[in-house]
Parts: C-alpha cells; sequence; structure tokens
C-alpha cells in the first residue's frame, strides 16, 4: 500500500535516509553547506524501497520524500544518477510540487513538473535529479528496472545543467557550466 500523503510504503524492503552531508558538494553555496553542518546535519530526504530481488527481469520500485528548504537560496534536491544499466524509469507524482530535471550523456536537458499525478517517463541514458520547489515535503514513486543499479559519480564529477534557486518571484533555472558534457 501506497500512502500518498507520507510516501509511506507498507510493507517495505527497508528505509533509506539522505542527510546533507552525504551530498555536501552537490550545492552551489559551499559556505552555506559548511556553516549549516557545522551545527547540524538535516536530513534532505528519505524514502521507503519495495522488496523486490535486484535482478533483471523484475520491476522494483521505492518512494522518495524530498523535504522543504533551500542550501542558500538553492532548493532541496536529490543526488541525481544515472542507471548503470542504460535503462527507462517511470515517475508518479503523489504530493508536493517540484521538478524532474534530466539530462543525457550528450548534455541535452530537460524538465517536467513533478506535481500529484503527473507521470514521467525517463528515457534510456539520461540521468535524473529531484527539486522541491514548494513548502511542503515532495513525494514521488520511481518504478525502474532491478538489475538497473545506480551511478551516482557521473553526477557528480559532471554536474548537472541546470541549477534552481528561490527567486523573487518563484522558481529561477540557472545554466550551470558542467565538465565533459
Ligand atoms: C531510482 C529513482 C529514485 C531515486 C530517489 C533518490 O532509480 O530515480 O527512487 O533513487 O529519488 O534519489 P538519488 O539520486 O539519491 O538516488
Ligand atoms: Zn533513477
Amino acid at each position: 500500500m501506497l500512502d500518498f500523503d507520507s510516501g509511506v510504503l507498507a510493507p517495505a524492503a527497508g528505509e533509506f535516509t539522505r542527510r546533507l552531508s552525504d551530498m555536501a558538494g552537490a550545492y552551489a553555496d559551499s559556505e552555506a553547506v559548511r556553516s549549516l553542518l557545522a551545527h547540524d546535519d538535516p536530513v534532505m530526504y528519505a524514502g521507503y524501497d519495495a522488496s523486490v530481488p535486484p535482478e533483471a527481469g523484475h520491476l522494483t520500485f521505492r518512494t522518495t520524500i524530498v523535504m522543504p528548504g533551500t542550501i542558500g537560496s538553492e532548493y532541496f534536491m536529490t543526488k541525481g544518477h544515472h542507471h548503470i544499466r542504460d535503462s527507462a524509469e517511470f515517475y508518479l507524482g503523489m504530493s508536493g510540487t517540484g521538478l524532474l530535471l534530466m539530462q543525457s550523456r550528450s548534455g541535452d536537458f530537460a524538465q517536467q513538473d513533478l506535481e500529484p499525478r503527473a507521470s514521467i517517463y525517463v528515457p534510456p541514458g539520461w540521468a535524473h535529479r529531484t527539486i522541491n520547489t514548494g513548502n511542503v515535503p515532495l513525494i514521488f514513486l520511481a518504478v525502474y528496472f532491478g538489475d538497473a543499479g545506480h551511478d551516482y559519480e557521473s553526477v557528480a564529477d559532471v554536474g548537472f545543467g541546470w541549477r534552481v534557486f528561490r527567486g523573487a518571484a518563484g522558481p529561477e533555472l540557472r545554466a550551470e557550466a558542467v565538465d565533459g558534457a
């Protein structure tokens, strides 16, 4: 059972939690990261994993709950990743509002609004990262191949072509130089 309001999946194989210290280098304002980590290490996002074998032929799924907030003025986000075996993924918005950013290996960029009932296709070979641009938790479901695997290093090395900041009139996307894309 999926609880659309809380993101709880039950039964679940387990829960995962990512704190700021797990992704300190992802944010543009390294000084804001340092000063926050000096007295706190907040949970940036968490979620629940389905009990599905991580093997070919299976479809596995997990929920994610991204907390609301900013580092400096950059919205809380997920680390972002490629799948080790290039394969597609399906995202379903459950609660809250945000963006799903996607970037191909050749540097093409796409974004989709992630909101309740949004059904989004992530094509094979596109890295993906979610951003919470609202004031409440952003909650979504992701469905992907059991043997897809996760490659975080490529995204950490190359970066994403766009960052999302809180602006006076709402979320602002700003282009970012990326390495090798
Ligand atoms: C899995 C899917 C999502 C993310 C989750 C956390 O393929 O894309 O479930 O794993 O949103 O993001 P990240 O980038 O830390 O794995
Ligand atoms: Zn994924």
